[in-house]
């Protein structure tokens, strides 16, 4: 099945094939007392149960010094397709991240929950309580596909309710159909070892070369990246229904500095299928990936280079040969933001609607910011959903005009509107979690973005741009977690303090950036922007956008294709 010689693979799929689809020895890793970590391969398979050992870097050296063991803790990403949760399954989440947690929990860039500090010995309880929720964490990592995304707009309630449908039964269709998930966490009967056949029919036991991820959008809204993504779904809108899909592939953000050979790409339009067509589309292309993707080197096994090398003409005949019928000819379709629009809103269905920033999509209180207290006073009346948004922020939908005048209250109380108090810069901020808890950061991000937007928030109005929408996003390593590179302003930790400042992506998420300056501190990230703004407050054209501005005024070329990323760059 695996196009990839057996003796070339990575150790990773030794480790994925030797687990008894995913279960590994991690139960008795679980048992083990003696450390608070798991051992590496169980590391790597925990992954697929939405669950990543971590530990807590900002203790590091003091550990190493004291001949200790490393402040180990678990995170746990909680999937939540299209976003859309209850009031009742919020109040869980927040309760567990006190109970079990950190005390906070995040909102992530592809609408999922996590949590961080769960500790080894109160892991099972809190996966057992998400279950309980009728939430799950199975498959929201691991190279399987991931949580589905898709834009949460409420306004046209028909639209969204078909969208978010869609990313439920590919969601489904999707998951993994081992039951080593409930098995280990659940304690479901063991079935390991029985007669009971039991089998991956979609993935086989290697699961995918590489993490897979899959959104849907609904034009003129593109708030979901749709082209950093492996498989996507554009809806065509005709007399407010959907008719059906754009299908695209091969988008990802991921990349390692100095590293040429690995770059963002956006992904290709491939073709139109019908709304009844769709998640057999999304299993074709799985399967297209699973038996053609790179097994050997995991930096080059992301469905988008299995499309940039074979081509996207042999990807889309190689998917319609296991469909069985040819795609059709893509629509006509127009993006005209990326990112989130806040306020409140009345919906077709008359009721309101109201979308709330979240810095960094971190939910914590503080002395000064009781945001966690807040939300939870607001689920405990709330009547509608929850919704997370692909920006890390929230929407409270359908709302009615009574309880609208209660949550006001609340948020008052709680002074939880502060989007008329921001800059438009800030408001299009995204951050990925980076220090203390990833393993892979080389810098700070998410504690450093809103220091960073207090020094540059003055400038920005005094250049006369408080109000005017700038995408910038900062993560603390390449690998693009807050999709930094179809940002108009991208800061991507490079070294302890230092970063890389790429600019100039599409507004609308359909053009990558191009890399400024490299190795920059924050004093010196400043010193580049603030002449850039002035110049675009005096010098833009009617209705010009920031990322268009500093290409037009040769602050950077365009890239036109992820191979073209790493060419002609300024610095
Ligand atoms: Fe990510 C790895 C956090 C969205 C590309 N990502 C990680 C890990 C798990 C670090 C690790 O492997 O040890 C991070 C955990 C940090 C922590 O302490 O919590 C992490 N990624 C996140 C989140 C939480 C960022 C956030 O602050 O919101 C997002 C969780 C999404 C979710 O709910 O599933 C998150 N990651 C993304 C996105 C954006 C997206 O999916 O739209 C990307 C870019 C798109 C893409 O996949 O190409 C992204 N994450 C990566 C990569 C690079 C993959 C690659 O192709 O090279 C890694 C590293 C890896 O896989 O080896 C990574
Ligand atoms: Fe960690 Fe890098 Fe992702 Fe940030 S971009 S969360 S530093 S892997």
């Amino acid at each position: 099945m695996c196009a990839t010689p057996l003796t070339k693979r990575s150790k990773v799929e030794e480790i994925k094939e030797a687990s008894h689809l995913l279960r590994g020895t991690i139960l008795e890793g679980l048992a083990d007392t003696s450390t608070g970590a798991i051992s590496k391969d169980n590391a790597q398979l925990t992954k697929f149960h939405g669950i990543y050992l971590q530990d807590d870097r900002d203790l590091r050296v003091q550990l190493r010094k004291e001949k200790k063991e490393r402040a180990f803790s678990f995170m746990v990403r909680i999937r939540v397709p299209g976003g859309v949760c209850t009031p009742q399954q919020w109040l869980t989440v927040d309760r567990l991240a006190d109970q079990y947690g950190n005390g906070t929990f995040k909102l992530t860039t592809r609408q999922a929950f996590q949590l961080h500090g769960v500790l080894k010995g109160v892991l099972k309880a809190t996966i057992q309580e998400i279950n309980t929720a009728l939430l799950d964490t199975l498959a929201a990592c691991g190279d399987v596909n991931r949580n589905v995304m898709c834009n949460p707009n409420p306004y046209q309630s028909d639209v969204h309710q078909a969208v978010n449908e869609l990313a439920c039964n590919i969601s489904a269709h999707l998951t993994p159909k081992t039951k080593a998930y409930h098995e280990i966490w659940l304690d479901d009967e063991l079935v390991g070892g029985s007669d009971e056949p039991e089998e991956e029919p979609i993935y086989g036991k290697t699961y995918l070369p590489r993490k897979f991820k899959t959104s849907i959008a609904v034009p003129p809204s593109n708030d979901v990246d749709i082209f950093a993504q492996c498989l996507g779904f554009i809806a065509i809108i005709e007399e407010g229904h959907i008719v059906g899909y754009n299908v695209t592939v091969g988008g990802g953000m991921g990349m390692a500095h100095g590293k040429q050979e690995t770059f963002p790409r956006l992904a290709d339009v491939m073709g139109f299928c019908t709304p009844e067509q769709a998640v057999d589309v999304s299993e074709k292309v799985v399967t297209v990936q699973r038996d053609y993707g790179d097994r050997s080197d995991r930096k080059h096994a992301r469905l988008k280079y299995t499309v940039e090398y074979r081509g996207i003409d042999w990807f889309r005949d190689e998917v319609e040969k296991r469909l069985g019928y040819r795609l059709g000819m893509p629509r006509p379709f127009q993006f005209l933001h990326s990112g989130d629009r806040y306020g409140w809103l009345r919906g077709a269905d008359e009721k309101w609607h109201l979308t709330l920033f979240i810095q960094n999509g971190r939910v914590t209180d503080t002395d000064d910011y009781q945001l966690k207290s807040g939300l939870r006073e607001i689920a405990k009346i709330h009547e509608g959903d929850f919704r997370l948004t692909p920006n890390q922020n929230l929407m409270l939908v359908a709302i009615t005009d009574e309880k609208r005048t209660e949550i006001e209250t609340l948020m008052r109380q709680y002074q939880l509107d502060k989007t008329t108090e921001h800059t438009g810069l800030r408001l299009n901020a995204l951050a990925c979690v980076a220090l203390p808890t990833c393993g892979l950061a080389l810098a700070e991000s998410e504690r450093c973005l809103p220091g960073l937007l207090d020094r540059l928030e003055p400038k920005i109005k005094a250049a006369g741009l408080s109000k005017d929408t700038i995408l910038i996003r900062t993560t603390g390593c390449p690998n693009g977690c807050s999709r930094p590179y179809l940002a108009e302003i991208g800061i991507v930790g490079k070294a302890p303090g230092k970063y890389n400042l790429y600019l100039g992506a599409g507004f609308s998420g359909e053009r990558l950036n191009k890399l400024y300056r490299s190795a920059l501190t924050e004093d010196e990230i400043i010193a580049a922007l603030v002449p850039i703004f002035r110049h675009y407050a005096t010098d833009r054209q009617r209705g010009e956008r920031f990322g268009d501005f500093v290409i037009r005024s040769g602050y950077v070329q365009p890239t036109r294709a992820g191979k073209e990323f790493h060419a002609n760059v300024s610095s």
